[in-house]
């Protein structure tokens, strides 16, 4: 018996399958101890998801997956990290017979970052004021390098104090520099750049009404090896100072209100007229006094 034979023809429309493509520009230029940061964007043609991968990245960077079609790259590559790294995207529409491998280099360099000052210094004061602040450096290079700082300007009654990262800075502004500007210059380097830190101090006249203290003795006239002085009528703790005849302080101690008698050793101090201040909450007393 005869099987009767029936052809068919099956027409099935293949469209081949189009891969995964990056769309962004890669970035390809880092350097150490900057942000190097990539939003990596892809797409389909076909309109397939895509996933994304890592296959390889430098040991500095982070795969950080932000929608379905792009992921970031970030990280920040130290200074054992610069020269040429490749970076290994796997790419995978789900059609695709293998994940579609996509390659670029980043080349890491070593610019170096120049120290920066990261506080704010006090440039307002007003005589008699205490002025006591640090001016801190960073320097995001952790290359080993210590800061070095050359002083340029400094007024003389401003004792620096260096550090590691920055300077101390301590003084009492000195009457004598009420109504001026004082400049403050430095030099910061790390090695391989010097930025220079530069700005005026700014003296007002002190509110202090200056006044007479009763029954204060000092002496004795000349004096040698010890000076004395008794305040009899402090209204508040004060401050008694010996100063040099430019209003550089050469010594000062805090005193409670009352009675108060004391003795500054100023030996070595050589042979001449000096000056003595105490300052009270409201007022002070400036005088001279012989050193012979
Ligand atoms: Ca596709
Ligand atoms: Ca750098
Ligand atoms: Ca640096």
């Amino acid at each position: 018996m005869d099987v009767a034979a029936t052809n068919y023809t099956l027409h099935i429309n293949v469209t081949a399958n189009q891969v995964p493509v990056v769309e962004s520009t890669d970035v390809t230029v880092a350097d150490d101890y900057e942000l190097y940061n990539y939003v990596v964007e892809v797409s389909d043609p076909d309109g397939d998801a895509v996933e994304i991968t890592e296959i390889a990245i430098p040991l500095w960077m982070s795969f950080e997956p932000l929608t379905a079609t792009t992921v970031r790259l970030s990280g920040t590559p130290r200074w054992n990290q610069i020269g040429d790294t490749l970076v290994i995207l796997g790419l995978n529409d789900g059609r695709v017979s293998s994940v579609i491998e996509h390659r670029f280099a980043i080349t890491v360099g070593n610019t170096n970052t120049p120290p920066v000052l990261v506080t704010t210094p006090q440039v307002n004061f007003t005589t008699h004021d205490t002025l006591e602040y640090s001016l801190v450096y960073e320097d995001v290079d952790e290359d080993d390098v210590a800061l070095t700082f050359i002083v340029d300007a400094l007024p003389n009654w401003i004792t620096p104090t260096a550090g590691d990262m920055g300077f101390k800075l301590e003084g009492i502004v000195p009457w004598q520099a009420q109504g001026t500007t004082q400049a403050i210059a430095l030099r910061v380097s790390d090695g391989r750049d010097t930025i220079v830190t530069a700005y005026n101090l700014s003296i007002a006249p002190s509110a202090l009404a200056e006044q007479t203290l009763h029954n204060l003795k000092v002496y004795p006239v000349p004096a040698q090896n010890q000076l004395f002085i008794e305040c009899a009528d402090l209204r508040s703790e004060a401050s008694i100072q010996l100063l040099s005849l430019n209003g550089m302080i050469l010594q000062q101690v805090q005193v409670a209100a009352g009675l108060n008698r004391v003795e500054f050793s100023i030996e070595g101090y050589k042979a001449g007229v000096y000056l003595y201040r105490i300052i009270e909450n409201d007022r002070s007393t400036t005088g001279r006094f012989l050193v012979e």
